[in-house]
């Protein structure tokens, strides 16, 4: 909105502030490109152009990690970073289309295109975020227990070193096993903000935890569930949900259609989760849906964690996902509602069910990519993640 008192717009005033950020980052890049990269041909005027690519430029050259950040191959320096961006290519737990397996390398080539640098989200992520591309979880394709496995002590390594975790799916049968490597590690309840047009509520399907069962096995059965510490605990099919994850605080936004919702709508109406329906977002607002999701997710609770299926988006606008379903969230509604839930700062976030090979033109997969720069984006903003305070100069106005 422009300011109320100047009438300045919001592009000005973020215009302004961005010029108060270093380039540290990028310069530094620069001359990481000329040394690696050796000197361009004389013809080229611009001299830090290199002669063979190895930065961000041209955006679809390169090797592809994550927005072209540093690939942290030795994963235990995980924690040397404030972020990581870390594939899971698991979609054995997929009950209609697969491919989700080819998602975190469909979000990786798409994100190359950004520079880090967003007007109206004011702000320079590469400049006011440390953040790095961990690479894929070795996933167990066909076997999803022992994936759940992997994904838990993989998800609790990154958590535990001190890197927020951005965890890109894979299906959405990892919202278990993405949780269960986070929770245990907090002290104290922690809420679930759940974008999805399905509910994923039910114990099992064709006779296993698929991705239409991860909230059954996160959320817990009983208010008075002991606390457990760690993830081991919780690697049971008999555990019903993570001590500190109770229903009260998983709150269900864009829920409807027609697709498999019945078994999981029981456990939620027994456990009392929130489900917000596409007509109740659309009746009461996107503000005031956020709003309202934000108070029912930290309600007594330590942390939040995001987990956005990409099917929430209407199939018109991300095709490429496993069982789409008409009449979701408009992009703009859907990073609008992203961007008001970041503000209050996430303990890990995951996108899931991005299915590349179902795709048109990178739609899904850039949506994908948006859905987390924009909670980046937003925390480094609010200063819940990063470090805007070191990089941005006195206000010199
Ligand atoms: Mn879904």
């Amino acid at each position: 909105m422009p300011d109320p008192k100047t009438g300045e717009l919001r592009g000005n005033r973020n215009i302004k502030r961005l010029k108060r950020i270093s380039q540290k980052k990028q310069d530094e890049e620069i001359a990481r490109c000329l040394e690696l990269g050796l000197e361009a041909a004389e013809s080229i005027n611009d001299r830090s152009i290199s002669l063979f690519s190895r930065g961000h430029q041209p955006a679809f050259a390169g090797i592809n990690t994550f927005m072209k950040a540093p690939y942290c191959e030795d994963v235990r320096k995980v924690g040397d970073y404030e972020a990581a961006f870390v594939g899971v290519p698991f979609d054995t737990g997929t009950t209609y289309r697969p491919g989700t397996r080819f998602g975190p390398q469909a979000v990786r080539r798409i994100s190359a295109v950004y520079d880090g640098y967003s007007v109206d989200g004011g702000v320079d992520l590469f400049e006011e975020l440390d953040f790095c591309d961990a690479g894929d979880i070795f996933v167990i394709p066909g076997n999803i227990e022992k994936t759940f496995d992997q994904v838990s002590m993989a998800i609790s390594h990154i958590y535990t070193s001190g890197a927020f975790p951005i965890i890109c799916g894979g299906d959405h049968s990892l919202g278990y096993p993405n949780v269960r490597g986070v929770a245990p590690h907090i002290d104290g309840n922690v809420g679930i903000i759940h974008f999805d047009r399905h509910i994923d509520m039910q114990d099992m399907d064709m006779d296993e935890r698929m991705h239409t069962t991860p909230w059954y096995w996160t959320s817990n059965a009983h208010e008075d569930v002991e606390f457990h510490g760690t993830h081991h605990d919780h690697s049971h099919m008999h555990d019903v949900g993570l001590a500190n994850c109770p229903p009260k605080n998983l709150v269900q936004i864009g829920i409807g259609g027609w697709y498999g919702s019945r078994p999981g709508s029981e456990v939620a109406r027994e456990r009392g989760s929130s489900v917000m329906t596409m007509k109740d977002v659309e009746e009461l607002g996107v503000q005031k849906a956020a709003e309202m999701a934000l108070e029912l997710a930290w309600k007594d609770a330590k942390a939040v964690y995001l987990s956005f299926d990409i099917d929430s988006i209407d199939p018109g606008f991300a095709p490429g996902t496993g069982t789409p379903e008409p009449g979701g969230f408009t992009p703009r509604e859907a990073l609008e509602m992203v961007r008001l839930i970041a503000r209050e700062g996430l303990c890990a976030m995951e996108v899931v069910e991005v299915s590349p090979p179902y795709d048109v033109n990178d739609n899904t997969s850039q949506l994908a990519c948006r859905v987390i720069l924009d909670a980046l984006g937003t925390m480094v903003v609010e200063g819940k993640l990063g470090h805007r305070s070191e990089v941005m100069a006195a206000d010199d106005e």
